[in-house]
């Protein structure tokens, strides 16, 4: 190819771009492990959030949207099922304290809780998924959640690239 002829970037229909990447925010619910299969489905996997700058694009994203419908939270690629409480993204890199963005209230929730409902559920919450609580939209947005539950979903991916030779 053309080494003097430049690329172009775009992201598929229904996907958003932020910087250089793409991202999908479902519109539909499945389970955390479901709902990861179909982000590879569409070459791409759940959400890693590796700056802080890539939170505040998701939350705000998110914040409109569940504005508009009313829904509640989102899964992220983000999973301690293997070791409890050690936590990985989805490409297995650990989760960096600095790059956390786990809910904390002044009333004493904080988050992840691992929460077993009274031993009803012995496995705790092993998928983080983000969005509000009681209407309320904090960037500390991130909840450790039973995986098997139904959320809504970001997938993210490379954008695809044609070539852009366009003469002027
Ligand atoms: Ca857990
Ligand atoms: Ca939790």
């Amino acid at each position: 190819m053309d080494a003097s002829c430049p690329f172009k970037l775009h992201c598929d229909t229904d996907w958003k771009v932020n910087g250089t990447t793409c991202y999908y925010f479902s519109t539909t619910k499945s389970s955390w492990d479901q709902s990861r299969d179909k982000c590879k489905a569409m070459e791409g996997d759940l959400v890693k959030i590796d700056s802080r700058q890539e939170q505040r694009f998701l939350f705000h994203e998110v914040r409109v949207l569940l504005k508009e419908t009313d829904d509640s939270k989102f899964w992220i690629g983000l999973t301690d099922a293997e070791i409890e409480g050690e936590w990985r993204w989805v490409d297995d890199t650990p989760l960096h304290q600095s790059l956390s963005f786990w809910f904390e209230s002044d009333k004493g929730i904080k988050e992840p809780d691992n929460w077993t409902n009274n031993h009803k559920k012995p496995d705790g919450e092993d998928c983080v998924r983000m969005g509000e609580i009681g209407r309320l939209f904090v960037e500390k947005c991130w909840f450790d959640k039973d995986c098997s539950t139904e959320q809504r979903f970001i997938c993210e991916k490379e954008p695809n690239k044609s070539p852009d030779c366009q003469k002027n």
